[in-house]
């Protein structure tokens, strides 16, 4: 499930998923042949877009889905956030996870701008756009388990954290929300020093980690394995599985054991919320 957000573009309000994981905003449209869009509210871009004449815009996805379309200057507003003049992607077509998806009207990614599909002329993030307009050049985001959880622009509401604000730098020529992840460690057990590259992906649904984690991880679970014809590691759903804690930038990190059961997918076993990273390249701390 993801986190939706309303969002005014142009004056229509579409309800859009946050992404850290990518740098496009993208909406379903009155573009797109009915069949797509049928279900969705869509942005009509002749009321108030401006045509960016000869940008176009075509992204694919990690999981495989992908969409495409043209460009329209227009007003974005994220709550009391205002873009004047944003970079709007209108879908002329999208692949059919998100079409089924009738509660998702499009995107809006808070990757680095650097990565944004918009050609000739690649585009700036709502981010990117507002930033210098913000009290402070920055977003924060408080993922909840179960309930909808919130994103700031612009400002730090401590009364969403406890403790110390852990910093670490950010190799953003990636165009990614990546680091350097130092460790791990599964349940109580000790920590395992272990540097891999990772990414803060909001846009992502579940955590994909080094082999040698995930192997330590389910190796805590009695019944564990993994399931080639369900594409990753189960367990049996009557064991509560182990939590799993990262170690970033001197600091450790704790993601709770009922957090880690993704969901039935049989008569007794759950998917994990804890994957195997091989072949993406680097690991993804996602968790939507
Ligand atoms: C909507 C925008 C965010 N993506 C899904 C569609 C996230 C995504 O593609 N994540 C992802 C999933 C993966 C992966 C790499 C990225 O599964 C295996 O490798």
């Amino acid at each position: 499930m993801s986190y939706l957000c309303p969002v005014s573009v142009g004056g229509q309000i579409l309800n859009l998923d946050f992404d850290t994981g990518s740098a496009d905003l993208w909406v379903f449209s009155t573009l797109m042949p009915s069949a797509e869009s049928s279900g969705h509210t869509t942005y009509d871009p002749t009321k108030s877009g401006s045509l960016m004449s000869g940008q176009s815009w075509s992204i694919g996805y990690g999981d495989g889905s992908s969409a495409s379309g043209t460009v329209y200057g227009d007003k974005v507003i994220v709550g009391s956030v205002t873009a004047t003049t944003q970079a709007v992607e209108a879908a002329t077509s999208a692949s059919n996870s998100f079409v089924s998806d009738t509660a998702n009207d499009g995107l809006l990614g808070l990757a680095f701008s650097n990565i944004n599909t918009v050609r000739p002329q690649p585009q700036t993030t709502f981010f990117d756009t507002v930033k210098s307009s913000l009290a402070q050049p920055l977003f924060t985001v408080d993922l909840k388990k179960g309930q909808p959880g919130s994103y700031d622009f612009g400002f730090i509401d401590s009364s969403k954290y406890t403790g110390d604000i852990t910093y670490v730098d950010v190799n953003e020529g990636s165009g990614f929300w990546q680091f350097t992840t130092d460790g791990y460690a599964v349940g109580n057990g000790s920590i395992t020093s272990s540097s891999y590259t990772a990414i803060a992906d909001t846009g992502t649904t579940l955590m994909y980690v080094p082999q040698a984690a995930v192997t330590a991880y389910y190796n805590q679970i009695p019944g564990s394995s993994y399931a080639s014809n369900v594409g990753g590691y189960i367990f049996p759903c009557a064991n509560t599985p182990p939590s799993f804690t990262a170690v970033i930038g001197g600091s450790i990190f704790t993601v709770p054991g009922p957090y880690m059961n993704y969901g039935q997918i049989s008569n007794t076993m759950c998917f994990g919320g804890l994957q195997s990273d091989s072949g993406i390249g680097f690991s993804i701390f996602g968790g939507k």
